[in-house]
């Protein structure tokens, strides 16, 4: 593989020298090739930037030495270019194990408020082309991006690595699930022990550990890949984990502040809830959510009255309003309601038109009857 990288700041990417086998590089396996931008300008100063066009705070790179490099360094057809940017593709494993099987890969790093578009338009022209973010948040320039990409690929070429079973084994790799912990010498460590089931012997147990460890994790950490998108197929509404939480409590916030609007800044307890209070309600509730595309935009819940399925927060995300989701959640819950249940029963705004209507296509009735918090109306329906 053909490593190329375009930049201002060579400097920066020396690290790739130490961090790549040396034997690759050595055994010509790999190649890489730092440039230094500035050798295609022609003015004085070695200018690669400009004032954007329009207007706006900051600078853009000119696209004149980037077009003069791919030229010089043959850039064409069968090459991939990569332009580290934040409004790229996430990099994640798999766009890692694409790039690995490529022959040549071309960094193209901006600086500044990033390079001029015809830069990228032009280079779809000639090769390849992929936009990739490392991840959202803002760097200054993607120099850092470019070395965390060449380190996620070069691993995964064939004979880089020392071991190739521990390649196997890992993170995302394997089922999605984060990795175990680990322990090794001494057993016992600022009188901390190493968990027993690790010095059993019993290969098996150890093994159900482990998974049971990883996905003990990745529930708390990151649910959102043991719960993967349901964008096209289906819409899987499954129980949330303690580690939706965080997610729960954004989601709750931002549909209270739209309930908020509609009831003309009635006083929503809900919006002043903490996430230990969303954590607690977790225990004490039956709280169900839906993802898409791996963010949670949909959430209900329920809880057993006596002989009443009291349901609650049944939220969608704003952005995904009217498209139905409210009524399948609704019927999720409903569904799920335990044998001795006999009616279900639910508050909401009373002046929140769109949900009374959802309520009331769904069989629910108004029951003035039945008390409410000041603004709020309850509303029941027999199962
Ligand atoms: C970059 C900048 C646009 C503000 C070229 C930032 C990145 N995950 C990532 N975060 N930031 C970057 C990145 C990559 C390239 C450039 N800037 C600064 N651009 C708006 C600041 C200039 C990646 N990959």
């Amino acid at each position: 593989m053909r490593l190329d990288y375009l930049t201002i700041f060579p400097d920066y990417l020396a690290p790739l020298r130490l961090s790549l086998p040396g034997k690759a590089i050595d055994s010509g396996l790999l190649e890489l090739h730092v440039h230094d931008l500035r050798a295609w300008t022609h003015d004085r100063h070695h200018t690669t930037d400009d004032t954007p066009y329009g207007g706006g705070a900051g600078m853009v790179m000119k696209p004149e030495p980037f077009g003069e490099a791919f030229e010089a360094l043959g850039v064409g057809a069968g090459d991939t270019v990569v332009f580290t940017t934040p409004s790229g593709q996430p990099f994640d494993q798999r766009v890692a194990e694409d790039l690995a099987t490529r022959e040549r890969l071309v960094f193209a790093c901006g600086r500044y408020e990033g390079i001029d578009q015809r830069v990228i338009d032009h280079a779809r022209t000639i090769a390849e082309v992929r936009e990739i973010s490392l991840g959202d948040y803002v760097l200054n320039g993607g120099e850092v991006a470019a070395l965390a990409i060449t380190e996620a690929v070069v691993r995964l070429l064939p004979g880089f690595m020392g071991n190739a079973a521990s390649l196997v084994e890992e993170s995302h790799a394997e089922g999605g699930l984060l990795e175990y912990p680990v322990y090794t010498k001494p057993r016992t460590w600022q009188d901390r022990e190493v968990p027993d089931v690790l010095l059993s012997g019993d290969h098996g147990r150890i093994a159900r550990w482990r998974h049971e460890q990883a996905v003990r994790r990745t529930a708390e950490r990151r649910p959102d890949l043991l719960h993967p998108s349901a964008l096209d197929d289906g819409t899987p509404i499954v129980r949330a984990v303690r580690g939706d939480a965080e997610e729960l409590l954004t989601l709750q916030r931002a549909c209270w502040v739209q309930e908020a609007i509609a009831n003309e800044m009635l006083d929503i307890p809900a919006l002043h809830e903490t996430l230990d209070e969303v954590r607690a309600d977790l225990d004490r509730w039956e709280t169900y959510v839906v993802r898409r595309a791996g963010r949670l935009v949909g959430s209900v819940r329920g809880r057993l009255d006596g002989d009443v399925w009291e349901i609650g927060r049944l939220a969608v995300a704003p952005d995904l309003q009217g498209q139905g989701l409210g009524r399948v959640l609704l019927g999720h819950v409903e569904a799920v309601a335990p044998s001795g249940a006999a009616s279900y029963r639910l508050v909401t705004g009373a002046r929140n038109e769109r949900n009374l209507g959802l309520y009331k296509k769904a069989g629910y009735r108004l029951r003035r009857d039945l008390a409410a918090p000041s603004g709020a109306v309850t509303l029941t329906k027999r199962l």
